[in-house]
């Protein structure tokens, strides 16, 4: 059985357990909390020395950690990961995308207002989070605009990865109103019926 380390309200923690729930595999949780400094004990660092959750430990005691690649392993040979090369490689340019472009925006938005209530020092870095957090927004939406999943038909780990912060946006401060087609995809995955919200 797997176990994973990780905080329940963190999106890049929400996409491992959704992996999981989709699969239906059976997994142990061990909750974390970062603010807690929980990821900065010695134990702790043995299983990623990078000090992040989520980690997945598998049942020979070895750790996986970053939250796109636990997806990667988890996914394999089945039907959320493509073996086609090119589609293969449209899945990592989403969660590549996802790494670089929405995730340091959109989580970090919502960490700065959500988990520090907005402190002042913060407010100018949260407002440029906040317009390039947009400019992602809109990238998934032309694609979504065309395709019902990131990468074409169907539902992949791409869309896991991208769903996780995007779902709470609001949370972040950001209005998705203006985004249909993401809120169209956004239904779309919450209405698969192995489909686990974030704090269930
Ligand atoms: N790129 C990493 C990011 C992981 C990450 O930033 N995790 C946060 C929680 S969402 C964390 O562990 N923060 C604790 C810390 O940085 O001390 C991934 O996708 O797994």
């Amino acid at each position: 059985m797997y176990t994973v380390y990780g905080d329940y309200r963190s999106g890049n923690c929400y996409k491992v357990k959704l992996m999981l729930h989709l699969l239906g595999l059976e997994y142990q949780w061990v909750a974390m909390d970062i603010l807690k400094g929980d990821t900065r004990q010695a134990a702790f660092l043995e299983k990623n020395p990078n000090g992040k959750i989520p980690v997945l430990e598998l049942e020979d005691g070895s750790c996986l950690w970053e939250s796109n690649a636990i997806l990667n392993f988890l996914a394999d040979n089945s039907e959320f990961l493509p073996t086609e090369p090119r589609l293969r490689t449209q899945v990592l340019q989403w969660q590549f995308f996802e790494q670089y472009s929405h995730e340091p925006n959109v989580a970090v938005a919502r960490f700065i207002k959500l988990y520090q209530g907005m402190p002042d020092d913060r407010r100018s870095e949260y407002e440029t989070c906040v317009e390039l957090g947009y400019r992602a927004f809109k990238v998934m939406e032309q694609q979504l605009q065309r395709t019902p999943y990131l990468v074409g038909e169907f539902f992949s780990i791409a869309d896991i990865a991208l769903y996780a912060y995007t779902h709470v946006a609001d949370e972040a401060g950001f209005d998705l109103a203006p985004y249909p087609a993401i809120q169209a995809w956004l239904a779309r995955i919450a209405a698969h019926p192995r489909y686990v919200g974030m704090h269930d």
